[in-house]
């Protein structure tokens, strides 16, 4: 991640020693409004029959007084009085032990800048847009809520074992890139995807990528690619599930397991995979990628 223009050793000038900064809801431009109407108009047509019924119902939160980028004191009175979670500005990404703790606390980290009309579609860092629609729907439903708390202190522990590399891949395909098994069908409810115009698509419907049942140590043994489209995710039964495995399963003895594992290369299909679709890989295998 080094290479990304908003990361710093220390807090920047300005930065409160968590890394927060003020919103200054007022210093956005009517052309950074325009964008995040343009953004959400875009993605909210898209998403029904896509989204997971609970970020569906989390929208609403979002939607607020007046339109353009979120006012945070009033975004978060809803999403307090919904979940006890709240939104803090960050200059871009945050530290790993920084960005845990806020979880673990119930404060959601989100880069205070937006996307300029260049990179409507792809964006290296998370954005104003990504961490506010992606995020915060997902964190208005209880379950979901409490999940991230429980990923926060789990992450703040995993660097004890000095084993980040792990649990940031059950972050990755879970609150960025995963999918659910709803009565209708799939659904997507990560962050990534959500946020992202065509990978709202390419996940649900292209034969490329395989899609899995989610298996906690599989998940931490997988390998995953942040510059495209992903080859594969996992699917959740149930945010409930997702919860459970999370608060009840002891990590400890499975980081002493998982260093003696080999990871998983990205697209391979394992022997116990419960494999909904096997991908074609088509896509990632396709010029240039
Ligand atoms: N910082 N602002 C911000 N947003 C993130 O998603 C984020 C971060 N710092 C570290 C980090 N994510 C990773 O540790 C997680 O993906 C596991
Ligand atoms: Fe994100």
């Amino acid at each position: 991640m080094a290479d990304f223009q908003h990361v710093y050793d220390s807090p920047p000038k300005g930065a409160n020693a968590d890394w927060t900064i003020p919103q200054k809801w007022d210093a956005f431009s009517a052309d950074e409004h325009a964008m995040w109407d343009r953004l959400f108009a875009r993605q909210s047509a898209m998403l029904p029959g896509r989204a997971a019924d609970a970020f569906l119902r989390g929208l609403d939160v979002l939607k607020l007084s007046k339109p353009g980028i979120p006012d945070y004191r009033e975004l978060n009175q809803r999403l307090m009085a919904a979940t006890g979670w709240q939104v803090v500005a960050v200059p871009g990404l945050v530290p790993d032990d920084v960005f845990f703790d806020h979880l673990a606390n119930r404060r959601f980290p989100a880069g205070n800048f937006i996307r300029t009309p260049q990179q409507l579609d792809y964006l290296q860092e998370p954005d104003v847009f990504h961490d506010v629609f992606g995020h915060v729907p997902m964190l208005a439903d209880p379950v979901f809520a409490d999940y991230m708390v429980a990923y926060g202190k789990g992450g703040l522990r995993s660097l004890g074992f000095g084993a980040l590399d792990h649990l940031a891949r059950l972050y990755w395909y879970t609150v960025e890139f995963g999918l659910i098994q709803e009565p209708q069908g799939l659904r997507i409810y990560g962050a990534g995807i959500v946020s992202s115009y065509g990978e709202s698509v390419f996940a649900l419907d292209d034969p490329s990528p395989n899609r899995l049942g989610f298996d906690l140590m599989r998940v931490m043994r997988t390998h995953y690619r942040i510059d495209d489209f992903q080859q594969n995710y996992f699917v959740i039964p149930s945010l409930d599930y997702l919860l459970r495995v999370t608060v009840e399963t002891d990590f400890a003895p499975l980081y002493a397991e998982l260093e003696k594992l080999p990871d998983i290369r990205i697209a391979d299909i394992l022997p116990g995979d419960d494999v909904i679709t096997r991908g074609t890989q088509e896509y990632a295998e396709g010029a240039g990628r």
